[in-house]
Formats: structure tokens, C-alpha cells, sequence
């Protein structure tokens, strides 16, 4: 079974999946063994990991490049965060056959124009296409992709971009058209009300997806209960964690002038080397070194 029927079989059978962003394939190794149905090849967190803010200048050589290394080591569905696409509508075709190969099961594509800049920040420049030029790039999505499980996910903006629920709507409904498989739906409000009346609101004939970054108090019960939410990403849960956890240890160090303590909380070498099995390599060594 295909990866991408993997996920929609996911999405049928429990209604709705959970997605947790990544940046390398460690994390993705530590999501699937934490529960999740699937791996958020998430933009943010690569740029971050590099130190570099989220507005198109990770190239797609280098989304590729983590996606196929999390593949490698992951048996989970991946769903890749493309933003813009990388341009235009062959720009489009382009990425959909390399994805695809890298073996991803599902895109997410955003109507924003390129480059583009992080939806979270707080004034940020956030430009829009026209929506015809959005159903382009979606149309050739859709045609480009090898296998029909394959999702194309068309993400609009337009509650970021502050132009309210009518205009997202009017956006989702034409990039359902254009035959985006589901609707992604972002908010960087504080609480929930926004996404919460934008999914009643909903009347498109394909499902939605959520990414609960700004809004952490929307959990699965009042998800569930909006009823056409397929799909929650955990969008930069993975990289916020894991900066806490390294600021916390590495100020620690420098204030106690030694590892003399910290070495207590943080996890032994040993569970590093469970991470990246080591037991098999004992035994390929007793195998095959003669
Ligand atoms: C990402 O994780 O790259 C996303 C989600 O696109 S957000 O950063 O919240 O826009
Ligand atoms: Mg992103």
C-alpha cells in the first residue's frame, strides 16, 4: 500500500489524523515512536534549524534533501510543506514529480506569492495570487501526480492576510474546484473562534486541516466535534521543544561550570544509541567484518 493511501486510509478510519512536524530525521523517529499517524516535512522548523527565518530562502534541494532522510527512516506518511510551490505553475509540476519520487504522500501548497514570508509573525507582508492564478497551480498539481492517492492539500492564507472568513471561504471553494483534495485553513488568532467559525461555515465538498499553532487550546474533542477537520498538524511543536530543551541544558552547564548535574536529565548515550540502532550494527558486524 502506498504511503498517500496509507494516510487517506488514516483519515477514514479515525476521522481525523495527527501530524507532527519535523526537521531531521531524528524527530521524525521520535514522533512515530510518540504515536502520530504521519510526519509535517515542516518549512518553519528546517528554516529554523538553519537559523534562518521562513520566507523562501530554504531552497527546494534542501526540503528534498531532510524529506528523503526522514523517508529513509520513517515508515510514517509524510506530508510535505511546499509553501508557494516555488514559483508558478511549472514550477509546481516540477516539485509534485520530485516529491512524489522522494515518496511522499501529500503537499501542501499556499496561495501566497513568492517569496513568501512566515504566517505567524506579527505584520507580516502577506501577499496573495489571484485566485485563478491559485487554481493554475493546483490544477497542475493534481494532473502532475503519478498516483491518484496522492493528495494535493491547497492552503489559503486569506484569514492570515486579514482578509476574513468570506474571502477564505470564496478561496477554498475555488481551489476545491481546481480539485484540491482537502482545504488547509490557517489562523494566527490567540484563541480558536476564528477557525472554529470558519470550519461551520465550511459547506465545500472536500475536508479541512488545521495547524494549531497560535490557537493551542483547540484540542481533538472540540475538533472532532466541528466535524469536517481531517487533519491537525502540529506544526513547530518539534523545534520549539527541542530549542527548550537544549537552552535549558546548555545555560545549566555554563551556570553550574561543568556537566556535574545535567547529565542527570538529559537522556543517557545509550538511548542515543538505540536511536540510531546500534544493536544491528553488533550484529552486521559479527556478520560480515572478517
Ligand atoms: C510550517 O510549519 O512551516 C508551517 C506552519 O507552515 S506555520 O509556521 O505555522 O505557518
Ligand atoms: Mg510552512
Amino acid at each position: 500500500m502506498s504511503k498517500a493511501k496509507q494516510l487517506r486510509n488514516g483519515m477514514a478510519e479515525c476521522g481525523l489524523v495527527h501530524i507532527m512536524a519535523a526537521h531531521s530525521p531524528l524527530s521524525a523517529i521520535l514522533a512515530e515512536e510518540a504515536g502520530f499517524d504521519g510526519i509535517w516535512a515542516s518549512g518553519f522548523e528546517l528554516s529554523a534549524l538553519y537559523g534562518l527565518a521562513d520566507m523562501s530562502l530554504i531552497t527546494m534541494t534542501q526540503h528534498l534533501d531532510m524529506l528523503r532522510a526522514i523517508a529513509a527512516q520513517s515508515s510514517l506518511p509524510i506530508v510535505a510543506d511546499i509553501d508557494t510551490g516555488y514559483g508558478n505553475a511549472l514550477n509546481v509540476m516540477h516539485a509534485i514529480r520530485e516529491y512524489e519520487k522522494a515518496g511522499t504522500a501529500a503537499v501542501v501548497i499556499e496561495d501566497k506569492s513568492f517569496p513568501k514570508v512566515t504566517s505567524l509573525a506579527a505584520d507580516g507582508r502577506q501577499e496573495l495570487l489571484r485566485i485563478s492564478e491559485f487554481q493554475g497551480k493546483i490544477e497542475a498539481a493534481v494532473s502532475t501526480r503519478n498516483d491518484p492517492d496522492f493528495l494535493v492539500i491547497a492552503r489559503t492564507e486569506a484569514l492570515i492576510a486579514g482578509l476574513g472568513e468570506e474571502e477564505a471561504l470564496t478561496r477554498g471553494l475555488a481551489y476545491a474546484e481546481a480539485g484540491a483534495d482537502m482545504i488547509l485553513i490557517h489562523s494566527k488568532k490567540k484563541d480558536a473562534a476564528e477557525i472554529e467559525s470558519f470550519s461551520r461555515a465550511w459547506k465545500g465538498p472536500v475536508p479541512l486541516v488545521i495547524v494549531p499553532n497560535a490557537y493551542p487550546e483547540l484540542e481533538t474533542t472540540r475538533i472532532r466535534a466541528l466535524g469536517n477537520i481531517r487533519m491537525t498538524i502540529y506544526g513547530n511543536y518539534g523545534i520549539r521543544a527541542s530549542a527548550k530543551a537544549m537552552q535549558d541544558a546548555f545555560r545549566r552547564i555554563i551556570a553550574d561550570g561543568g556537566v556535574q548535574n545535567v547529565y542527570r536529565d538529559i537522556v543517557p548515550v545509550e538511548e542515543i544509541f538505540r536511536l540510531q540502532k546500534m544493536d544491528q550494527v553488533k550484529v552486521d558486524e559479527k556478520r560480515f567484518l572478517k
